[in-house]
């Protein structure tokens, strides 16, 4: 790695790593972009009204361009840290269950991470500009998404593809992407205190966000193409995955039968699928997955409300009537209560 080069703030020295490989039209863009100091990487974007890093937004721009969907396709879109994980994990293993049992000993998501059978647009397909040959791929494809609404592919808006968006409370999320942040940085960076992520995440500086931009761009379009788009909540499937499940699979066409019902097959997918039993497999104890990142950190503790154990009232004043005053005209609420003991 070079030295790194000084910018005109002089607190922030851009790792030059980070703008490595990068398209020299992704370059032009960026650089007349606005940005701020970013959680892991020196700056964060603003691209098309969300905020990105240079290598997403390369990835990003390869994606618009290419990708072209089909009608069977399945997208799974997040904001991150929100269940991503969980949905890519509950959706294959709902769409596969008739090539591979769920009960199954050599299930692929017993020796592979969700992220490796279900893959992102902008961290795998598309990343380093790769334009990838996805029509050989056997139908339904699933993908993921981190990617807001409104700058998806047009070919996704337009065809009958199916969306499922998945949002969690943003007291949860915040804590979720901190911690996530601080276990990813560099050692050459220090970690991010609690309170400056938390003034950055009030103002909607976070990857892909702001968060409540996100949240309702993917909302509104639930509202008005209920089959297009299905809106799930973290808590809510906390509460009663099971409803989730079948909810899901009567979403994407697939629903249980009534001898798939007897037989549990939704337990056994709720099973296969949870938090505790992800965690603990081998590959996602030591294995690599999105990035080479490790997948242990991807499994923290998978609670709603462990935003109790870090943040004051003060901040949970503020950060409440954000989410009142963003979200609540429009009828997007959470429930923020904590289940953590
Ligand atoms: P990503 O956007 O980086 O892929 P994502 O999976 O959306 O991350 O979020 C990770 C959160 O989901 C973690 O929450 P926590 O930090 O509050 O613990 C993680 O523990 C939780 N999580 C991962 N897998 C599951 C699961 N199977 N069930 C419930 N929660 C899960």
């Amino acid at each position: 790695m070079g030295s790194p080069q000084i910018t005109e703030n002089p607190t922030i020295a851009v790792d030059e790593d980070e703008e490595n490989g990068i398209s020299a039209e992704c370059k032009e863009l960026i650089h007349g972009c606005r940005k701020e100091k970013g959680w892991r990487t020196s700056f964060l974007y603003e691209f098309q009204g969300f905020w990105c890093q240079p290598k997403e937004i390369d990835a990003i721009l390869s994606f618009q361009k290419h990708y072209l969907a089909r009608d069977s396709d399945v997208i799974l879109a997040t904001i991150p840290k929100s269940g991503t994980t969980w949905i890519k994990s509950l959706t294959f293993a709902i769409m596969n269950r008739n090539n591979v049992p769920v009960s199954d000993g050599n299930h692929p998501l017993l020796a592979s991470n969700p992220h490796d059978l279900v893959p992102f647009f902008e961290y795998k397909l598309y990343a380093n500009n790769q334009n990838p040959n996805l029509s050989i791929l056997p139908k339904p494809r699933i993908f993921a998404t981190h990617i807001p609404f409104g700058s998806l592919s047009e070919s996704i808006k337009s065809s009958d593809c199916r969306i499922v968006y998945v949002c969690r409370n943003p007291l949860d999320t915040f804590i979720s992407s901190w911690h996530y942040i601080n276990q990813l940085r560099r050692e050459s960076r220090p970690p991010i205190p609690l309170e400056e992520a938390f003034d950055m995440y009030c103002k909607g500086v976070i990857g892909y966000g702001p968060f409540w931009e996100h949240m309702l761009g993917y909302w509104k379009e639930s509202q008005e193409r209920p089959n297009k788009v299905l809106f799930m909540k973290y808590e809510d499937m906390k509460e009663d995955a099971m409803s989730h499940v079948k909810m899901l699979a009567n979403f994407l066409g697939l629903p249980f039968s009534v001898e798939e019902e007897k037989q549990g097959l939704i337990e056994e997918i709720v099973k296969l699928c949870s938090f505790k039993k992800l965690k603990d497999l081998e590959v996602n104890q030591n294995g690599k997955s999105i990035k080479n990142f490790d997948n242990k950190h991807l499994f923290r503790k998978g609670e709603v409300g462990d935003w109790v154990n870090y943040l004051s009232p003060s901040m949970v004043h503020q950060l409440s009537k954000i989410m009142d005053e963003k979200l609540g005209d429009f009828g997007l609420k959470f429930k923020v209560c904590s289940t953590v003991s």
